[in-house]
This record gives C-alpha cells, sequence and structure tokens, in this order.
C-alpha cells in the first residue's frame, strides 16, 4: 500500500518540508502529511509600484496558492507530520479562520481528529465552510480569538490532544519556508519585507527563516521587517493588549497576540517597524492590487501593502530598494466583504439591445 509520503511525491513538485529538509526537524523516519504547499508565486507588480513610489521594486507572494487558500499550510504541514509521528489521534486549534481551515484538512489528510474553536460570528465564510467541509467539529464561541486560544491553551494542558496554533513551534518551523522561498526566487534577500501581524506567528516565522538562510551561507544579508497591524487591533504598535479588537480584516482580529515578544525582537533586530493601518487604507489597497495587477487577496493580506503604501506617502523610501509584500490568504477566503466594498453587479433582462445600452455601446 501506498504511504502518504509516497502519494505526496509521485509528482514533480516535492511536499515542501522535504524540498527545504536540511532547515527541517525531521528525522529519518518521520511520516511527511503533505497537500503539495509552498512553492507560492512571487509576483513583480510594477503596475501597482507605479502608483505607489518611484523608488521601489514590488513583488507580491501570494500565499493564497497554498492548498487551503492561505500560508497556513506551510506550518501545518510540518505540526501535522509530527503529530503523526509522537503518535497524536486529535488535533485542536483557536482560529480566526484560516488556521482552522488548515488544520482541518492536514488533519483529515493524515485521519486525525480535529477540533477548531472559532470567535462566534467572526469568522469569513470561505474559511468556515473549509472547516465544516473537512469534517472538522467546529465550535463557535460567545467570545473572541483571545478567548478561544486561552480555552484550546486549557484543554491541551489537561487532555492528550495536540495544539496546532502556531504556540507549536513546530508550525513556526514550517513558516520559514516562506523566507526560503523568497530568497532561492530573487538570488537574494529583499530589502523589506511587508507582512500583517495578527497573532504573530508567521512574522516570527520569516524573521527565523531569514536568519536560518543567512548562518548557512544562502544570502548574506537580511532584510527590514515591516509589520502592520489593523488600526484597533494593534496592540504591539499600542503596548498593551486590547480586550475588544476590531478590524474588517477579521484574520487579524487578535488583541493579544501569542508571539508578542518575537514580534518586537523581529522589529528590533531587523531595523524595521511594526504600525497600524485603518481598516479604510486596507479596503482601498486590497481593491487597488485586484484592479492594477489581477491579484485577489483577502483584507488582512492588504494589510501589507496599505503599510507600504502609507510609509511609501510619509517618503519612507528614499532610495532605490526592493519590498516584498506577503498576501497571506486568497480573497475568495471572504466573498461578502468583496461584495460589500464593490459596485453592485448589473441585472436585466436577457435582451442584447438593453445590455448594449447599460454597456453604453449605443
Ligand atoms: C490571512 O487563522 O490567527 O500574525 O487563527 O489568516 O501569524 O497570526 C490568522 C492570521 C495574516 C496573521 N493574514 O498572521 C488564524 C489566524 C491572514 C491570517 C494573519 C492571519 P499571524
Amino acid at each position: 500500500m501506498a504511504t502518504l509520503q509516497d502519494q505526496s511525491s509521485c509528482f514533480k513538485r516535492m511536499p515542501l518540508i522535504e524540498r527545504y529538509r536540511e532547515f527541517m526537524p525531521l528525522t529519518e523516519n518521520s511520516p511527511i502529511v503533505s497537500l503539495l504547499e509552498g512553492y507560492t508565486p512571487l509576483v513583480r507588480v510594477d503596475r501597482l509600484a507605479g502608483q505607489i513610489s518611484d523608488k521601489i521594486t514590488l513583488y507580491v507572494k501570494f500565499e493564497g496558492m497554498n492548498p487551503t487558500g492561505s500560508f497556513k499550510d506551510r506550518g501545518m504541514t510540518m505540526a501535522i507530520s509530527k503529530a503523526v509521528e509522537m503518535g497524536s489521534k486529535a488535533t485542536i486549534c483557536a482560529s480566526t479562520g484560516n488556521t482552522a481551515a488548515s488544520a482541518a484538512a492536514y488533519s483529515a489528510r493524515a485521519g486525525l481528529v480535529c477540533a477548531v474553536i472559532l470567535p462566534k460570528g467572526e469568522v469569513a465564510l470561505g474559511k468556515v465552510s473549509q472547516s465544516m467541509m473537512h469534517g472538522a467539529k467546529v465550535i463557535a464561541i460567545d467570545g473572541n480569538f483571545d478567548d478561544a486560544l486561552r480555552i484550546v491553551r486549557e484543554i491541551t494542558d489537561s487532555y492528550p490532544i495536540t495544539l496546532v496554533n502556531s504556540l507549536n513551534p513546530f508550525r513556526i518551523e514550517g513558516q520559514k519556508t516562506g523566507a526560503f522561498e523568497i530568497c532561492d526566487d530573487l538570488g537574494h534577500q529583499p530589502t523589506y519585507h511587508a507582512i500583517p501581524v495578527g497573532n504573530a506567528g508567521n512574522i516570527t516565522a520569516y524573521w527565523a527563516g531569514y536568519k536560518a538562510y543567512k548562518e548557512a551561507g544562502r544570502i548574506d544579508g537580511l532584510p527590514r521587517i515591516l509589520g502592520f497591524q489593523a488600526a484597533k487591533s494593534a496592540p504591539i504598535v499600542d503596548g498593551r493588549p486590547i480586550p475588544n479588537p476590531e478590524t474588517i480584516a477579521t484574520a487579524i482580529r487578535i488583541g493579544n497576540p501569542a508571539s508578542w515578544k518575537q514580534a518586537e525582537a523581529a522589529r528590533d533586530e531587523s531595523g524595521g517597524l511594526i504600525e497600524k493601518v485603518t481598516d479604510e487604507e486596507i479596503t482601498e489597497a486590497q481593491k487597488l492590487l485586484a484592479r492594477t495587477e489581477g491579484v485577489f487577496c483577502e483584507p488582512a493580506s492588504a494589510a501589507s501593502i496599505a503599510g507600504v503604501i502609507k510609509k511609501a506617502k510619509e517618503g519612507f523610501f528614499t532610495e532605490n530598494c526592493e519590498v516584498v509584500c506577503i498576501l497571506t490568504g486568497h480573497g475568495l477566503k471572504d466573498p461578502e466583504r468583496a461584495k460589500k466594498i464593490c459596485e453592485p453587479m448589473i441585472e436585466m433582462p436577457a435582451d442584447t439591445n438593453e445590455v448594449a445600452k447599460v454597456m453604453g455601446l449605443i
């Protein structure tokens, strides 16, 4: 019978953690649970850059192209592989939606039972439907992400269930691969790395990834990390936990990030910054990217673009530089939001003349 490993490596693309095996905590006998994640496009977006600054060469790393539509798959392939290696039968996570979707999918792939704890009414439709479809036990609590994470910590303290939030160190290990891919694609590190910050696992992982690549001699310098939080969910910027975080970018509606200190370290060690962008700036950036370049990311992801636009307006980019924006999730995750911010479609009779009229042809 074919093993999971055989199933995943029968095509040209190999499992992500296999590709970067030398940097991953895998043993010879580690099972590899993969959906052929990673290898996401690093798209050069000159038309967008032209509207932002004449100093920057801009790239977007479209993490929405991962199997479940977000960057979470990079960490989940590693976390679930280790869970299987250690004999776990069940997984659990708190989530604003994407971690849950990824945990549900990779748990299904490995034959593990999965439970996801979500803030009721605050998770985008696409993400909820994924968790349900993959057969997870979907539990929506009267509370926010931070409440959900507390519950998950308490449950995993008392029961033999594997926690697959980014508190699980294997998640961070897997997510380092994003940095490796960027450097492999460019042939060097970018000058600036712009990224949305929620629970702060991804900024932590990217910084660790760049540092590991430098140590291995694959790059000869490090990027400056530019992190962006939503204005009313910006605990790191404000320097205190936010009890009731709010933002239309529900993925990053987080008031007390688990990797707070590591995010500050990434900012300070890299000579970067962590700042806020408003919901209006996020929405504008999401639409601008979609309309200028044909790339549809979810609202939280657009925080990276919004941040670069904001910094460019402030005159931050004074010399020619390369900027990579991480687009953490696919726009189809949150179709309701897209409908809300765009012109409504035109409904009309099935009549050619009438159609030509509304098109302005007649
Ligand atoms: C699209 O799914 O926290 O700073 O529970 O889904 O590593 O938390 C999602 C986070 C950015 C922030 N963009 O990353 C979850 C969750 C998208 C996200 C983030 C998330 P972190």
